[in-house]
């Protein structure tokens, strides 16, 4: 099982002279080796190896972190709050099918490990839990809090909620009741009407303006004081809003966009509001659901402030399948001519994207997301082709949170034949929906605490260390439609997404990308 303990260890160190180790940081030299490629007159490839050299600088001092969800008295809020308390208290509770304890499964940062290397006697692989290979944050340590338009206690929200156990509730409810959700903001037109009977913890004021970011920003201030944080991490779990329209003048620049919040446009969303807030106060804001809360003028900010942001849409089920199983018929060469995605289910979030905008939200992230792999291979597609591809949502009351996804993927097989695969995917959304809430915030955190420096040119040399870019694309692995730096790609494909995320952490310990070449097994 996974350890609940929350003391952090160190496993390993890594032996080379481009590694240094002080007490307050972890220094690698790290050549990141690419290849270049050319289109020759005769239109031929010339491709070439390049190796660019970073520093990079990792923080080894694990700060107490605040973990504030926007929406925390939702299915997934009060879920995910309730099973970090009970992995805290290392809890075993009854069910009908016997005892069962906490547990992070489901989370790629706590549940999964990563090849360290090969052992030097046996030459069999060692494997550590992906948690340990940076100094990184223990859930269990995480200090929650947020907001809810909802004035419920995070005990009556687990309860309305549907997803745990009775007896697990039992032992966390005295916990849960006293937290309650600050209030927040409601502007009615961005989320469903269906919405509006639970709306009872408002700020006043029904548009955006700099008084939310202002309220916003101190909340997370005094959040922060009164818990004595070193950092918070603010996430976006509340309902899915309809788009917002970009328009010129308005949040098409950040200079437009806090204009426009000055002057309560009523085209800026809540989600917004609460990523303009945490960017001025530099905490990183993740954004969970669908819709296009980060406007051109929000990504701005966020590179003016380098505050880290990222999005959007959490990847919990039907689409975690899609990016990996699309991969894998794709890479195979095998020709997927149309996917048909279908669920139903009977949550607040079923019930909410039962309304046409905010479903549109949705379709749109859930659609999105083989772009890349069908693009990538010329030999199936030709420019422009594409399978087609339908998203349907159904709410469903009786099912819960009890989420149901039917999808079947039809391909062109070998001389014109044909397979269909057919998957029914049934499972409590937010029990898969809360360990990558864990996954995010503990990403991001680690994120904060690695800086990088150029080495390949004299002039790069003297800058100083900085950080990764504010939009995290390292989250990509977590999240549906993955926010990437402005004009650069978007990688759906499972794998190559865990792939940047092992890579990028194995490179700040000074170790190579995981090879599957396993050559001392091959060569002797
Ligand atoms: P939920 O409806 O149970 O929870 C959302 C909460 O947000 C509610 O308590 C609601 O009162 C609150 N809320 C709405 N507007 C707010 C605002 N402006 N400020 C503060 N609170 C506000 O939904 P659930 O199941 O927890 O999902 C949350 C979001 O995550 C949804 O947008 C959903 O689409 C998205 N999501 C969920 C996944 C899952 O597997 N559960 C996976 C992917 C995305
Ligand atoms: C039904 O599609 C409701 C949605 O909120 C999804 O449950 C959620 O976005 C999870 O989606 P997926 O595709 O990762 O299972």
């Amino acid at each position: 099982g996974v350890s609940n303990g929350s003391s952090s260890r160190e496993v390993f160190t890594v032996n080379s002279p481009n590694v240094t180790y002080t007490d307050l940081e972890i220094r690698s030299k790290y050549t990141y080796r690419t290849t270049s490629v050319n289109r020759n007159a005769d239109g031929k490839y010339v491709a070439t190896p390049r190796e660019t050299v970073y520093d990079f600088k990792v923080d080894r001092k694990v700060p107490k972190v605040g973990a504030m969800l926007v929406g925390w008295g939702g299915n997934n809020g009060s879920t995910v709050t309730a099973g970090i308390i009970a992995n805290r208290r290392g809890l075993t509770w009854e069910t009908r099918e016997g005892p069962r304890s906490a547990n992070y499964y489901g989370s790629v940062i706590m549940g999964s490990t990563m090849k360290l290397g090969t052992d030097s006697k046996t030459l069999m692989d060692v494997n550590i839990p992906f948690h340990d290979v940076l100094p990184m944050v223990h859930p269990n340590d995480l200090v929650i809090g947020g907001w809810d338009i909802s004035s419920l206690n995070l005990a009556a929200a687990m309860d309305r909620a549907a997803v745990l156990e009775p007896t697990l509730k039992a032992h966390v409810r005295k916990e849960m009741a006293e937290m309650v959700p600050m209030p927040s903001i409601y502007y009615p037109d961005f989320i469903a009407a269906n919405q509006e009977d639970r709306a009872d913890n408002l700020i006043p004021g029904s548009k955006a303006s700099m008084e939310h970011v202002e309220r916003i920003r101190k909340d997370i201030r005094d959040f922060k004081a009164a818990h004595s944080l070193d950092k918070v991490i603010v996430q976006w779990t509340a309902n899915t809003e309809r788009y917002a329209d970009i328009l010129p003048g308005v949040n098409d620049t950040a200079e437009n966009l806090l204009k426009a919040i000055a002057e309560g446009h009523e085209e800026v969303s809540p989600s917004t509001v609460f990523a303009v807030a945490c960017i001025l106060e530099g905490s990183p804001f993740i954004n969970g659901s669908p819709q296009n809360t980060f406007v051109p003028g929000a990504i701005e900010l966020s590179e003016q402030h380098g505050t880290f942001i990222g999005g959007d849409d959490f990847k919990s089920g039907q689409t975690k399948m899609k990016s990996a199983l699309v991969d894998f018929l794709i890479s195979a060469g095998i020709k997927l001519t149309s996917i048909a995605s279908y669920n139903h289910l009977g949550n607040n979030d079923g019930k909410n994207l039962s309304s046409q905008k905010q479903f549109r939200s949705k379709e749109i992230s859930k659609s999105n997301v083989v772009d890349d792999m069908v693009e990538a291979n010329s030999v199936l597609y030709a420019p422009g082709e594409h399978p087609d591809h339908t998203v349907v949502i159904k709410y469903m009351p009786a099912v819960g949170d009890n989420k149901r996804a039917l999808d079947e993927y039809y391909a062109e097989i070998f001389m014109g034949g044909h397979q269909t695969i057919s998957i029914f995917n049934v499972c409590e959304d937010s029990l898969l929906a809360s360990p990558l809430i864990i996954d995010l915030v503990l990403v991001t955190e680690m994120m904060t605490r690695i800086k990088w420096k150029a080495q390949s040119s004299a002039e790069a040399t003297k800058e100083d260390f900085k950080s990764f870019h504010s939009v995290l694309s390292i989250l990509s692995y977590m999240l549906k439609a993955p926010l990437t730096p402005p004009g650069t790609p978007v990688i759906n494909a499972l794998a190559k997404q865990r792939g940047a995320l092992t890579n990028i952490f194995r490179a700040c310990v000074g170790l190579e990308p995981e090879s599957d070449m396993t050559l001392e097994h091959k060569l002797f």
